[in-house]
């Protein structure tokens, strides 16, 4: 077998003002759809966070992918190698996500791949990646300190029409009220049982308040996570850490740094996780040298393709480290990619991130996944399960071309609200 066609389409789905560590969520986040065609009809898909820097480095492999054989995944990773420049942790960046090019590339056909072998096999891509251990995958409310608005052409405005969840996407949430208000009516649609709140963005007094206010509106049996983004040094995330000892299940990348997070992991019994400190295969000699989390969580847009993140859990396995998901904002793609690693993790140990409720549009055939009881069940049909719907893609694809956006960057958004507001790496 044998690729014959890779096409890279940029995409732009709607997505309302969220704020974080790094300013304000663009009415429109950036994807990039990955299509594989073969010499015997089948075709992969994959998608990537979006950028001109990612699509000009998958164009620049296209002829390493075309004539690859999509079974031979060591072959043609070994082929890329050869071809991408060498990326450290370092050229990841301060912000919440992955600058690096290279992990994108390796993802994106690493899914692609798989979906192609899952439809030459007649399995799922979970089954080629050891075996489905659960048939339904959990899914965290992933909360954002918002301002009012719907996103996407509507940007600041709002749908005076919209009720339920959709009414309460585009309110803002502000406050410890806000936010939980936001967190109910997130639970009512998708069922979730376990809460995270994305922070970094107000002093952390105010931020921990909020989780105060959950755990009161939501009692102890809801595990409660929050992610100041490492805004926060570590005197700040001891002091604020232990108000919240015994209240969160694990307190997401307060601060930066291996040696911080171990510095603090020292004084705190709260569990800790990053998608900051530690990001790539090279970190992981660090984190067992610093003892810098208790929690990995992976990406594998950022590890570098499912397979990538089952190399992960392993290494989770054997070190004692708790394994689960981070999450930037996506389409169904990528939800069902997800959900295939979540099915097959064995030593997933915690709810996965997803931004997906705070989408409203789709790319894939039959509209958008169900969420329901908080998981996603795993698609049914071979490969990743999902497949294109060419008219919703023409419109996402045609969104992007319109929006003006090239690559995701909330500082701007942000100056537009705030006069002269910096992104500022630590903050508190
Ligand atoms: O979407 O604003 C956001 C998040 O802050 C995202 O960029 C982070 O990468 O969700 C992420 C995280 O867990 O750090
Ligand atoms: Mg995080």
């Amino acid at each position: 077998m044998k690729i014959t066609e890779m096409h890279i389409t940029p995409i732009a789905l709607g997505d309302p003002p969220l704020l974080n560590a790094a300013g304000l969520h663009a009415p429109y986040c950036l994807r990039t759809v990955v299509e594989l065609k073969t010499d015997n009809g089948l075709t992969g898909l994959a998608e990537v966070p979006g950028s001109v820097a990612v699509d000009a480095a998958l164009a620049a492999v296209r002829d390493v992918v075309i004539g690859a054989d999509p079974r031979n995944w060591h072959g043609l990773r070994a082929r890329l190698a050869e071809r991408c420049s060498p990326e450290t942790s370092v050229s990841r960046g301060d912000k919440p996500w992955d600058g690096r090019t290279r992990v994108q590339v390796y993802s994106a056909l690493d899914v692609a791949c798989l979906d192609i072998q899952g439809k030459a096999f007649g399995v799922p891509v979970a089954a080629l990646l050891g075996g489905v251990v659960r048939e339904r995958v959990p899914y965290s409310a992933y909360l954002f300190y918002k301002y009012e608005g719907a996103g996407g052409e509507l940007a600041f405005g709002t749908d005076p029409e919209a009720t339920g969840w959709a009414a309460a996407r585009q309110a803002a949430a502000l406050d410890p009220a806000g936010v939980v208000a936001q967190a109910q009516a997130m639970v009512k649609e998708f069922g979730f049982e376990s809460i995270k709140l994305k922070g970094g963005v107000f002093e952390p007094a105010q931020e921990v308040a909020a989780i105060k206010a959950l755990h009161e509106a939501f009692g102890p049996g809801v595990p409660l996570r929050l992610d100041p983004n490492a805004l926060w040094t570590v005197e700040t995330s001891i002091k604020y850490g232990r108000e919240m000892e015994g209240i969160l299940e694990y307190l997401e990348d307060p601060c930066r740094t291996q040696e911080g997070m171990a510095a603090l992991r020292r004084a705190l019994k709260t569990p800790l996780a990053t998608n900051m400190c530690t990001t790539s295969f090279d970190d992981l000699p660090g984190s067992v040298k610093h003892a810098s989390e208790d929690i990995i969580l992976t990406d594998h847009h950022y590890w570098g393709g499912l397979r990538a993140s089952m190399e992960l859990a392993a290494h989770c396995r054997i070190f004692s480290r708790g394994v689960s998901m981070h999450s930037n904002n996506h389409g169904g793609i990528s939800l069902a990619a997800m959900t295939h690693l979540g099915a097959a993790m064995p030593n997933l140990s915690y709810a996965l991130d997803t931004h997906y409720p705070w989408q409203w549009e789709d790319i894939i055939i039959g509209g958008r996944m169900k969420i329901e009881g908080g998981c996603v069940a795993l698609p049914k049909g071979a490969g990743l399960g999902v497949e294109l719907d060419r008219v919703a893609l023409a419109k996402a694809a045609d969104n992007y071309r319109r929006c003006g956006f090239t690559e995701r960057n909330d500082e701007p958004e942000m100056q537009k609200k705030v006069p002269g507001w910096k992104f500022q790496a630590t903050r508190w």
